[in-house]
């Protein structure tokens, strides 16, 4: 849309020259026109001019254009713009200087992240102040009468410092408490404007700046991060036309159809409410009597038992939209969407052991690694993909497209990728930017619509909402993090913290007093939502019901545990028998293995064995006897080991070990090669500080044994030189730490005499089916550069499943 270019406010406001030929006979009887009273004749020319323009707009144009169908679908723009600045501006003497809102604003230029860096505070070299920027000569001592005294209310120091200490939490956020972020961009691999109008995908390569937070959803804002959850994966796009907020999932499927069961699913997995406990856990009675009554939530509670809700960091998991979008393009064509991130490192996941000790030595475990990957370079990045399909598509498919309980199979959809998704930059302060930055579904921008899906609806309205009690009030938006770099112009005023301060004496629309600014965008620029959405519904009442296909609630819950690898099966099968291990009531847990009966006798069976029933109960009875034949039956992309990724080491974290009397020189070659292939090699002693090297200088150990144990590694190397191995093999942390490696299926380096603590350690060198274990690896010639090789590409395979049995053999 063509933005009118006006005339700079500000000191020209008060030159005569502004002056227009009428000033004189508008300003007739109001001031007398003393050519050497600026100020005067300023305001005889602010009159003159609203005048003109009022009496340009003598009705309102639009009008006749607020009724009918056709209106709805094309607005048209707003009336008459300002003959100039003057006439809308507050004072006489104002000037707006602001680069992003203000006077020297350009037309069609956004600026880079003002927001942001406008309140960055670096205190370096300043001193101490308190609030209103006033010296603070004394940071250590009160005010007192007497050394001895008692203190003064008079302190005006201490109570400042003190007063803003009382209020420094805000409410944590219902769910999805717990989380880590940072900033990064999404570029665009090229123009996807056939589909879409949406800003960041105009043209190859254009960059859109974005802030994204990974979060837990059950726990408390202080709790572990490696409990088995849901992930959350919201991204705020601040493209320049808006923010767009994509709040995702992990896991492209959800528990419930319809926003009315979210309070009662959330009441269900949050510690119960008389005792407060079990915190960040769904293994407890109140989440499988719910899930069980429930029966909707069985594909969901496949993904959530699967190594999918254990993710190894962040960096290695996918992301969903979840519901069906709408992209629509500058035609006001629309299709159906899902979007998709897909990780470039690959998906990767703890196993249930592993993350139950690592929650316990370090809780902050994914925030952790986020934090260190970007620091040292490693930036996460993920693919951005779609899967475009057409309402008459969307029709004849088995499910329901508006039903979160069912994902749509790549091999029926092919993802579409469009771009990618960099994070490179940490927040400079966690509380100012992870934690008050505020995503909302109903953030969208001209290009995406929403779906009648019915849970999406109910997310439409809570996400604002809760923003409104968890950041106070209804200027959230105003947060820099929340800001967008488009520009904002409305109506909407005042209300608590206020920042932006609006000129001039219009809040409403239509005026003639501001010259109708802001006027409405028209559907040319502005967001225009799509008319028809789901033919079906045009021809409804209203009503209080689900779609027929939303009663299927088990064909793609077997169709996802029968994508999985064996191994995959495996750990879906321990994580319900460990889940309903801990429910107390043999009612639930029967329920639950009845209702998993309908996705899986198979998985019903190994389950009900785990759980010590006597006998398979019989199958719940289903919703819906029949359910349509499903187009695809195995879906491969729905296994972790499809998205394997690049097989790189990147960011992986390798333990060598080592004591007083270790050989370094094969151990510092591994740790070169380790860090030429960009894993994060650590040297680990029984205590911190020096170690004796027999063949050179001593050897500065990154992290003990005890401070950094076993399980918190990709990877181990154990040394040669007999004294090492000697004081190493007394230390009964050595052997947790072989051990764990071992259970959880990492790669072990075996480097020359080390091959005895193997044994000590009482690790099989075999495969339980007598083969040779491609993870332990024996290196006793320095010079062979392959055992290395051998080694970088042992760890890129992540785990050797091969190894594992049920109960554990180490
Ligand atoms: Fe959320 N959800 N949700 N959710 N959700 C929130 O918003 C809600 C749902 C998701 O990092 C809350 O700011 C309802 C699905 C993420 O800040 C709240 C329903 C998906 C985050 C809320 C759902 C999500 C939230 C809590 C059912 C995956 C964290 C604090 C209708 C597509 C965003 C807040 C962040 C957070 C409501 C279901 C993802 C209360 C009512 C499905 C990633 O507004």
């Amino acid at each position: 849309m063509p933005k009118k270019t006006l005339p700079k406010a500000g000191a020209a406001m008060f030159t005569k020259q502004s002056r227009p030929p009428s000033a004189n006979k508008s300003g007739k009887g109001i001031l007398s026109l003393d050519p050497a009273n600026p100020v005067a004749v300023l305001q005889a020319d602010k009159m003159a001019q609203t005048d003109a323009m009022v009496a340009a707009m003598p009705f309102n144009a639009n009008k006749a254009s607020e009724y009918g169908f056709n209106s709805g679908i094309a607005p048209p723009q707003g009336a008459v713009c300002p003959a100039s600045r003057l006439v809308g501006a507050s004072t006489l003497s104002e000037v707006v200087t602001s680069s992003k809102v203000g006077t020297q604003a350009t037309a069609g230029l956004n600026p880079g992240n003002v927001s942001l860096d406008a309140v960055r505070v670096d205190s370096a070299g300043q001193h101490l102040t308190t609030n209103q920027g006033v010296a603070i000569a004394d940071n250590q001592n009160s005010l007192k009468f007497g050394v001895r005294g008692p203190a003064l209310l008079e302190d005006f120091i201490l109570r400042e410092k003190i007063t803003h200490f009382d209020h420094e939490r805000i409410p944590e956020r219902i769910v999805h408490a717990r989380g880590s972020g940072a900033h990064g961009f999404f570029e665009c691999y090229a123009p996807f404007t056939q589909h879409t109008k949406a800003a960041p995908f105009q043209e190859a390569g254009k960059i859109t700046p974005v802030f994204v937070r990974f979060s837990t959803v059950a726990g408390e804002r202080g709790s572990k991060d490696t409990a088995r959850d849901v992930r959350g994966f919201a991204i705020k796009f601040y493209t320049d036309e808006g923010n767009w907020d994509l709040v995702g999932n992990n896991m492209p499927v959800f528990f419930i159809q319809d926003a009315i069961k979210f309070p009662d699913l959330i009441h269900a997995v949050k510690p119960e409410p008389h005792n407060q406990m079990p915190q960040a856990a769904s293994a407890h009675d109140t989440f499988w009597d719910f899930a069980s009554l429930m029966p909707e939530s069985t594909h969901m509670l496949m993904w959530q038992m699967s190594d999918r809700a254990i993710p190894r960091s962040y960096a290695t998991m996918q992301g969903f939209g979840v519901h069906s979008f709408k992209l629509v393009n500058a035609a006001g064509e629309s299709v159906f969407c899902k979007f998709h991130w897909s990780p470039k490192a690959g998906t990767h996941s703890l196993v249930w052991d592993e993350a139950v000790k690592i929650s316990g030595a370090d809780p902050d475990f994914h925030r952790r690694d986020l934090w260190d990957r970007i620091e040292s370079g490693v930036f996460p990045e993920w693919e951005f993909g779609v899967q475009v399909f057409t309402e008459e598509q969307a029709e004849a498919f088995s499910f329901d497209i508006l039903d979160a309980t069912k994902l749509i199979p790549e091999e029926l959809v092919p993802v579409q990728i469009l771009g990618r998704l960099v994070l490179n930059r940490n927040p400079d302060n966690f509380f100012a930017e992870t934690e008050q930055v505020a995503f909302c579904t109903a953030h969208v921008v001209p290009g995406i619509d929403f779906s009648n899906d019915p849970l999406l609806a109910g997310r439409i309205h809570s996400y604002l909402d809760t923003q409104i009690s968890r950041l106070g009030g209804p200027n959230f938006h105003e947060l820099p993090i929340n800001a967008p770099l488009a520009q904002v112009h409305n109506n909407q005023r005042d209300g608590i913290h206020r920042q932006a301060i609006p000129r001039g004496r219009v809040s409403y629309e239509p005026n003639s007093l501001g010259g109708g600014c802001p006027f409405q965008a028209g559907s040319a620029q502005g967001f225009v939502t799509v008319p028809a959405r789901q033919k079906a519904d045009d021809i409804q009442d209203k009503v209080r019901s689900k779609p027929e296909k939303f009663a299927d609630h088990f064909t793609q819950a077997t169709l996802f545990y029968n994508s999985q690898t064996p191994i995959e099966q495996a750990h879906i099968a321990a994580a319900f028998r460990f889940e309903l291990s801990k429910v107390t009531v043999p009612a639930i847990r029967e329920r639950t293995v009845a209702m998993l009966r309908n996705a899986s006798v198979a998985l019903a069976q190994t389950v009900a064995e785990g759980l010590g029933m006597p006998a398979l109960p019989d199958a719940m009875p289903r919703a819906l006897e029949k359910p349509e034949t499903p187009e695809v039956t195995l879906s491969p992309a729905l296994s972790l080991t499809f998205r394997h990724g690049d097989q790189g080491v990147r960011a992986r974290k390798v333990a060598l070990l080592m004591a007083n009397g270790v050989a370094g020189a094969s151990l510092m070659a591994v740790h070169g090669a380790l860090a030429a292939a960009g894993a994060v090699p650590k040297l680990i002693a029984p205590r911190i500080g020096s170690v004796k090297n027999v063949e050179g200088s001593p050897l500065i150990a990154d992290a003990s044994l005890e401070n950094e144990p076993g399980f918190l590694f990709d990877a181990l190397v154990l040394p040669d030189g007999q004294e090492a191995l000697t004081a190493l093999a007394e230390d009964a942390h050595t052997m947790e730490f072989i051990r764990d490696q071992y259970r959880h299926c990492k790669t072990i380096l075996v480097l020359g005499t080390a091959k005895a603590l193997i044994s000590q350690a009482g690790l099989p060198s075999t495969l339980p089916d007598g083969e040779a274990d491609p993870g332990l690896i024996f290196w006793s010639d320095i010079k062979d550069k392959k055992a290395i090789k051998n080694f970088v590409q042992a760890i890129g395979r992540h785990r050797h499943f091969e190894r594992e049995t049920d109960p554990p053999g180490v």
